[in-house]
Formats: structure tokens, C-alpha cells, sequence
């Protein structure tokens, strides 16, 4: 019995170090920055990548910024009146990077919002990004602009 015991306070003790171990476990990784084509004429474009929190602690995706892009914002969709899809910056201000997890923006959900774009994005292009999260700081990016004509559209603007 008293085996058990120090067995348990071993295990809270090694628990609480990876809780407050100061980090160091890992970092954050961005993986899979990509836009899409989008021509002059249209005044805004969209960001999609996957974030995944190795830092051991949870995160918060605060804001990004593009040279690329008169003004970013970090956008959601959501269900308008009449079953159609609208965006909106996020409700909550950031988007929660909850530690271990992995948070995809993806085309139809959550997405970096490139608005009033200086240049137009081609194929194969490089888009320098800058991602600020609350905890690991600045992070810089490059989103790559692919072909997304054989891909369901959603409604452009916005
Ligand atoms: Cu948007």
C-alpha cells in the first residue's frame, strides 16, 4: 500500500514538471502555408495552413500581418440566414491553439484573411506571412499559392 503511494506522488511530481516544465518540449510548427490564385481585380485573398502546439502550454493565434496585404485579419465562416456561408473576423479576437493539438484553417472554415492585396497572387508565387501567437511569439511563414481551380468555390468577397 504505501508502495502505491510513492508510486502516486512520483507520478503527480513527474506531472506537474511536464505541466510547468517551462516548455521546451517543443515548438510550434506551421506546416502546409497556402493560398489561392487571385487576380488583381479582387481585392482580397486567403491564407489556409495547419497549426500544430509542441509547446506544451496552450497557445493563441493573435493576429497576422503580409506585406502582401493592405490589412490581415483572422476570419471564420459561419451559417448566414438562408443556409449561406458568410465569414467574419473571429468572434473570440484570436484562434485558441490548444497545447498537443493541431489546428487546420482550411478552405470553408478558418482562414487568414488577406485584405485590399497589393499584388496578385499566381501560381507558384511565395507570400511572406507573419504569424503572431500570445505565447511563442512571432513566427514568419511563406504561404505558397497554388491552382485551387478543380476545388468546390465558395463565394469570393468578404
Ligand atoms: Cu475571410
Amino acid at each position: 500500500m504505501k508502495r502505491v503511494k510513492i508510486l502516486l506522488a512520483w507520478l503527480v511530481l513527474v506531472m506537474l514538471l511536464a505541466a510547468c516544465g517551462g516548455g521546451g518540449s517543443g515548438e510550434m510548427e506551421v506546416a502546409d502555408v497556402w493560398g489561392r490564385t487571385s487576380p488583381m481585380a479582387a481585392a482580397n485573398g486567403a491564407f489556409y495552413m495547419q497549426v500544430t502546439n509542441n509547446t506544451g502550454q496552450d497557445d493563441k493565434l493573435l493576429s497576422a500581418s503580409a506585406a502582401a496585404c493592405g490589412t490581415v485579419e483572422l476570419h471564420e465562416m459561419y451559417m448566414k440566414e438562408g443556409d449561406v456561408m458568410g465569414m467574419r473576423p473571429v468572434t473570440a479576437g484570436y484562434i485558441p491553439l490548444p497545447k498537443g493539438e493541431t489546428v487546420e484553417l482550411k478552405v470553408g472554415g478558418l482562414h487568414v484573411m488577406c485584405i485590399n492585396k497589393v499584388q496578385e497572387f499566381n501560381i507558384g508565387d511565395q507570400i511572406p506571412i507573419t504569424l503572431t501567437f500570445e505565447k511563442a511569439g512571432k513566427m514568419d511563414v511563406t504561404a505558397v499559392i497554388r491552382d485551387t481551380t478543380e476545388m468546390p468555390s465558395m463565394s469570393q468577397g468578404g
